[in-house]
């Protein structure tokens, strides 16, 4: 199709930081890879310091820039809004966002609370009476091997599903010098490891299955409770002086669950792996057979059949990579060439687009935020309590 077919979508980004440049990095890809209905621009990116949102405008590819995130609902030039602010700020700006008459795509969890959630589904439904779309950005749903893994499940590859075993494992604060960031503030972030790393799991593994957590029973530890303040923190890392401050969240959760198929769940998502930077390792055992995925190998899928028997039946690795198989493969490289961490934000724009160019509810919806925030508050309450609580 030709640019002058398409109708036109601007883009507003909120926020630049770690995940802005991940959200760049897809709105910039994913026109040049992929073949999308719309004509995408990225029009404005918004951040309160002027000259450091110029400097990232310029460096991450944005038309324009804005100091107050008001402003991108004022401007025609403006369809869809990109928030990728901490959770204190995700229902405000995505209400009025939808509000105003923008499509929402707002990173996750969706907010820090279930009643800040309940109101953002509010909004979309009222949104999706108008045509305007809204979706939170469990961005991990678009790797090819788990939606291989989620087809492979809805085949009844694996038949009813017995077992799940989810980690969310990463490193990044197991030094206690690692400064404060707004990260380890519960006032914006809503909680901890539970909501930034959890949150995925708990969306993987009810994308995957197709069930929902019916039931939780959970702990949460903060194992250094008063870290350095930053001097200045990017990313995943910062430097810290002498003065120090609270750790407000939680550094690790645990918790078991209860799946609506009558299957199991045993969860777990820390910071403090040593030596496991982003590992999302999930193994679903089945009647009928296994699957396992680690996103340290993210293009492989591990996949076991009951039904074959013999010397050579075991765990096949198949490395998700066949453009004529597997989602999103075609746009990229050649078999066995791989995507990487990125790629997963720029699928995550390619659905989007496609959906708001079609005119459906994109996936996953607000309802699917707020049922992974159901969860979370649910593991937070049994937590507190020390007992076992229905979702
Ligand atoms: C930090 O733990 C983080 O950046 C998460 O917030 C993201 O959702 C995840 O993709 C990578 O790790």
């Amino acid at each position: 199709m030709g640019d002058a077919d398409r109708a036109r979508l601007g883009v507003g980004m909120v926020g630049y930081s770690f995940m802005g440049a991940a959200h760049s990095q897809a709105w910039r890809t994913a026109p040049r890879f992929f073949d999308l209905p719309l004509r995408t621009e990225m029009t404005a990116v918004v951040g309160r310091d002027p000259e450091r949102v110029a400097e990232a405008a310029a460096r991450l590819g944005w038309d324009s820039t804005e100091t107050d995130w008001h402003r991108l609902l004022e401007r025609d030039d403006v369809d869809l809004v990109d928030i990728c602010t901490p959770g204190d700020t995700h229902a405000e700006i995505a209400i009025a966002a939808l509000d105003a008459g923008k499509h929402v795509l707002c990173e996750k969890p969706l907010a820090n609370t279930v009643a800040e959630a309940e109101e953002m589904v509010a909004a979309a439904d009222r949104a999706a009476a108008r045509g305007v779309r809204a979706m939170v950005g469990f961005t991990y749903r678009r790797v090819p091997a788990i939606q291989l893994a989620r087809q492979l499940v809805a085949d009844g590859r694996i038949g009813q599903v017995r077992h799940v075993r989810a980690q969310y494992l990463q490193d990044w604060l197991s030094d206690p010098a690692t400064p404060l960031s707004w990260r380890m503030d519960k006032k914006k972030a809503g909680s901890g490891a539970l909501g930034d790393i959890g949150a995925h799991i708990v969306d993987l593994t009810q994308f995957i299955t197709g069930e929902q957590i019916t039931g939780v029973t959970g702990v949460l530890e903060t194992f250094v409770t008063e870290r350095p303040v930053a001097t200045e923190f990017a990313g995943l890392s910062g430097t810290g002086g002498d003065e120090t401050g609270p750790v407000s969240v939680d550094d690790a959760a645990c918790f078991l669950a209860t799946m609506s198929g009558g299957g199991l769940g045993v969860f777990e998502a820390t910071r403090y792996a040593q030596g496991r930077k982003n590992a999302i390792r999930l193994e679903i055992n089945g009647s009928r057979g296994s699957l396992a995925f680690d996103f340290e190998d993210m293009n492989v899928l591990h996949f076991y059949d009951a039904d074959e028997s013999g010397a050579t039946a075991g765990f096949r690795r198949i490395v998700v990579t066949e453009s004529d198989h597997h989602a999103y493969v075609a746009a990229w490289w050649p078999p066995g060439h791989g995507l990487g961490y990125e790629h997963a934000f720029t699928h995550q724009v390619v659905d989007l687009v496609s959906a708001i160019a079609a005119g459906d509810d994109p996936a996953p919806s607000f309802a699917d935020g707020l049922g992974v925030q159901r969860v979370l508050d649910a593991v937070e309450r049994s937590a507190e309590k020390g007992i076992w609580l229905d979702v």
